[in-house]
């Protein structure tokens, strides 16, 4: 019988700062697919390997369990009563489930109607205390790290060292699978943690010995909330993708660092670019992800136009969470909504046998 998955502590416990008695707190999260897509780069007119790591399949539907997974194992083992976070809607989720998983109190913060339905939905069902703003998530960040400096609840967002140890892990799993590493590896930025985290595990891991080269990082955000694009905070930051509706991101260096470091680059799109993006992944290849992390998809296509790919590269992009945390921005795409009297003439008619 094939081994259950055990999560990313257990799987990856070598290159992780637990100890050997460390329990950890898990809902086997990690260990996501790697999917090859054919039909885009063909599509694009590219000859490359093209891949999706699809991180909505974690256990909440996105990236943040990698991370939530170690940063909530650690507070706990601290002794922490109670986690706390900012969140434009993943982290918030993760967070909720993860703490319901711990036994602990979780408080979220979050900008007040600006995250998606599905996520709003999570942190309700785990019960967690919901708290909105009446601002924006960098403000909120604010609050809660003020807070968590002098107060008993441990701070959960990816300034919390943990969570970026555990989000590396996606790096690991990616040269695992191809047995070595992507020329370029896409990803959205927001707050910054993920291509911070994404980085430092292709670095650990070529230390290791497991690959021999380091991809390039290639970050994507949101034009209307492009901070490090831009070269400074951005005081109204507005994107359909609100997962990445972020002003003043907390890992803006390590995102400099990465793209720098790597002969990468951050880059920023267009909202219509990111919605092609997402609605190319969904209708050329069957996989739903959240607008946000469509902007990974975005970044290729802009490569691929401006003829930056050499034939034969691989190159793999992040999806960071699930589709299905937005429908409202699904809905909102334009489709046809078809309604017919009941019977079967009328429904015959629409697939054109008359
Ligand atoms: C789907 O949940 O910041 O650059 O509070 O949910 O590591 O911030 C979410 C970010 C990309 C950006 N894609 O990652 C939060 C939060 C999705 C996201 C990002 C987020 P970072």
């Amino acid at each position: 019988m094939r081994k259950e998955w055990p999560g990313i502590i257990e799987h990856y416990r070598d290159f992780l700062p637990v100890l050997p008695h460390t329990r950890p707190v898990t809902l086997l999260e990690g260990g996501t697919p790697l999917l090859p897509l054919e039909r885009i780069p063909e599509k694009l007119g590219i000859k490359i390997s093209l891949f999706a790591k699809i991180e909505g399949q974690n256990p909440t539907g996105s990236f943040k369990d990698r991370g939530m997974t170690l940063a909530v194992t650690k507070a706990h083992e601290r002794g922490a009563k109670a986690l706390i976070c900012a969140s434009t809607g993943n982290t918030s989720a993760s967070a909720a489930a993860y703490g319901a998983r711990a036994g602990l109190k979780v408080y979220v913060v979050i900008p007040e109607g600006k995250i998606a339905k599905g996520k709003l939905a999570q942190a309700v069902m785990h019960d967690s205390v919901v708290i909105q703003i009446q601002g924006l998530f960098d403000e909120a960040l604010q609050v809660v790290r003020e807070i968590s400096e002098t107060h008993p609840v441990a701070l959960v967002n990816s300034v919390n060292p943990d969570r970026l140890e555990g989000q590396k892990t996606v790096s690991f799993e990616i040269c695992d699978f191809l047995g070595h590493e992507p020329t370029y590896h896409f990803l959205p930025v927001g707050n910054a943690g993920n291509i911070t985290a994404s980085w430092m595990g292709y670095r650990e891991y070529k230390m290791a010995g497991k690959m021999r080269e380091l991809p390039r990082m290639v970050g994507v955000q949101a034009e209307g909330a492009a901070p490090i694009v831009k070269g400074h905070i951005v005081e109204k930051p507005e994107t359909v993708a609100s997962a990445i509706r972020i002003g003043n991101p907390a890992s803006w260096q390590g995102a400099l660092k990465a793209a720098s470091e790597s002969r990468g680059e951050i880059i920023a799109l267009s909202d219509e670019r990111i919605l092609e993006a997402y609605r190319m992944l969904a209708r050329e290849e069957g996989v739903f992800c959240e607008p946000a992390s469509a902007a990974s998809l975005a970044g290729v296509i802009e490569y691929a136009r401006n003829g930056r790919f050499l034939s034969g590269e691989t190159v793999v992009c992040t999806l960071t969470g699930h589709g299905l945390k937005d429908p409202e921005t699904a809905l909102s795409t334009p489709h046809s909504e078809i309604r017919v009297p009941p019977g079967k003439e009328a429904v015959l008619k629409v697939l054109g046998f008359h």
